[in-house]
């Protein structure tokens, strides 16, 4: 292939290879109202609701108290009305209403949320799943929340489209609390953390992955994550979630780098973020090699080294570009460093999408960006005297977009 054709072949074929989602917090439609989705949970989305704070003398208690169309209203007219809608989770809005088919300079929110209004949720995930050529997306699913415990119990079937994921963040990161819900829930578990306990604590997670069949065991995890650590999570770690992850072949998924609540009345929107100790997963991926690693860490930062480290370890798998780390400037600079250390051998995006809606801006946008710097790499490839197909490119983007994926978690096996 010459130069001069690659830009315009590894765009289309970025476009037209479907992408498995590894994370995200959307659920099928049988979850009913845990689903988000339609013009208001789109304007109501925590990235858009701090931008507005930030732009409006109104404060979050008085936010929070707001109806959800009066807070979608305050975001509309302060974000994309009194402010030109040009950082990410704005444009992000202007991008899916655009494929929506709104012409947006004629369009009132009322006109949108009478389109949402006549539209069958069916429907709409169909649509959305097509616009954003997504093959199927992980759910987030809190061992600990008893609302959607309360759907895996009477869930009778599941959509193939949606995929499980076991978050345990209540687990690791506040164990008192969970000790109460376990309790309640028939496990006969105590704080210290005893033998007797973290055998409770594994047939909890059995009972759960029972139910779930998950792909990947989950967990957000602070910067001062710390491996080994004489505490309750470094114990939970030793004696509960890395043996269970390693007898029931469930990769353990690790988040790292989220300070919970540094603006508490900002609630889901309050969160910040802070550099993490790589050398945690040296101890963790290079101590316990049986266990499959998925990690991304949350400070830019963090990103060279997190590549560095995946290089020397088989059962470490980078993926994404989370939360902050999701703009088109970071994506570009995180995808061209992981290409140059790691290959093909990484996951280069997840959407996070907490709304069903926010699929088509974000694999839109970061479609683009991957498709720009993998062009650039073949093409400083060509220069080196290597010959690249279409195939090539194909089978690159597929491992990109899912089969590293599938192959580490034990898909489709
Ligand atoms: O821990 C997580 O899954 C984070 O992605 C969320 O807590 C966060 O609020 C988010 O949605 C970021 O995109
Ligand atoms: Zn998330």
């Amino acid at each position: 292939m010459k130069k001069s054709e690659l830009q315009q072949t590894v765009s289309a074929v970025v476009n037209q290879t479907p992408v498995l989602d590894v994370h995200t917090h959307l659920y099928s439609a049988r979850f009913g109202d845990l689903l988000l989705w339609g013009i208001d949970e789109l304007l109501d989305y925590h990235y858009l609701i701090c931008e507005t704070l930030i732009n409006d003398p109104t404060s979050p208690d008085e936010f929070y108290a707001m109806t959800k169309a009066d807070q979608a209203e305050l975001v509309w007219n302060t974000l994309f009305v009194r402010n030109t809608p040009v950082s990410e989770a704005t444009r992000g809005v202007v991008t899916t209403l655009r494929a929506l088919g709104f012409e947006l300079e004629k369009t009132t929110l009322s006109q949108v949320r009478e389109y949402f209004a006549s539209t069958k949720v069916d429907d709409y995930i169909d649509l959305v799943f097509d616009q954003s050529n997504v093959e199927a997306a992980v759910m987030t699913n809190d061992v600990l929340d008893p609302a959607e415990q309360a759907v895996w119990a009477e869930l009778s079937e599941r959509d193939p489209r949606f995929l499980a994921a076991l978050r345990i963040d209540g687990l690791l990161n506040d164990w008192p609390g969970a000790v109460a819900v376990l309790r309640a829930g028939g496990y006969d578990v105590s704080e210290g953390l005893d033998d007797n306990t973290c055998g409770e604590v594994r047939r909890f997670l059995a009972d759960n992955a029972e139910v779930m069949q998950p792909v990947y065991m989950a967990a957000s995890l602070p910067p001062t994550f710390a491996y080994p650590e004489d505490s309750a999570r470094g114990k939970l770690l030793e004696k509960c979630i890395l043996p269970f992850s390693r007898e029931r072949a469930l990769p353990f998924a690790m988040m790292i780098g989220v300070k919970k609540l540094i603006n508490p009345p900002l609630q889901l929107a309050g969160d910040g973020v802070g550099k993490a100790d790589i050398g945690v997963l040296e101890r963790l991926c290079g101590g316990n090699p049986e266990n499959k690693f998925l990690v991304t860490c949350l400070s830019r930062e963090n990103q060279h080294e997190l590549a560095v480290t995946a290089r020397k370890f088989s059962n470490l798998m980078v993926f994404g570009c989370w939360w902050w780390l999701n703009i088109p400037s970071v994506i570009a600079e995180m995808t061209a460093e992981r290409i140059e250390l790691l290959g093909t051998r990484f996951i280069p995006q997840h959407s996070d999408a907490r709304v069903l809606d926010q699929l088509i801006y974000k694999w839109s946008h970061s479609r683009k960006v991957i498709a720009d710097v993998l062009a650039e790499k073949y093409a400083d490839l060509i220069d080196a005297g290597w010959t690249v197909q279409r195939s090539d490119i194909e089978r690159d983007v597929r491992r990109l977009f899912s089969e590293n994926f599938r192959k580490f978690v034990g898909l489709d096996n």
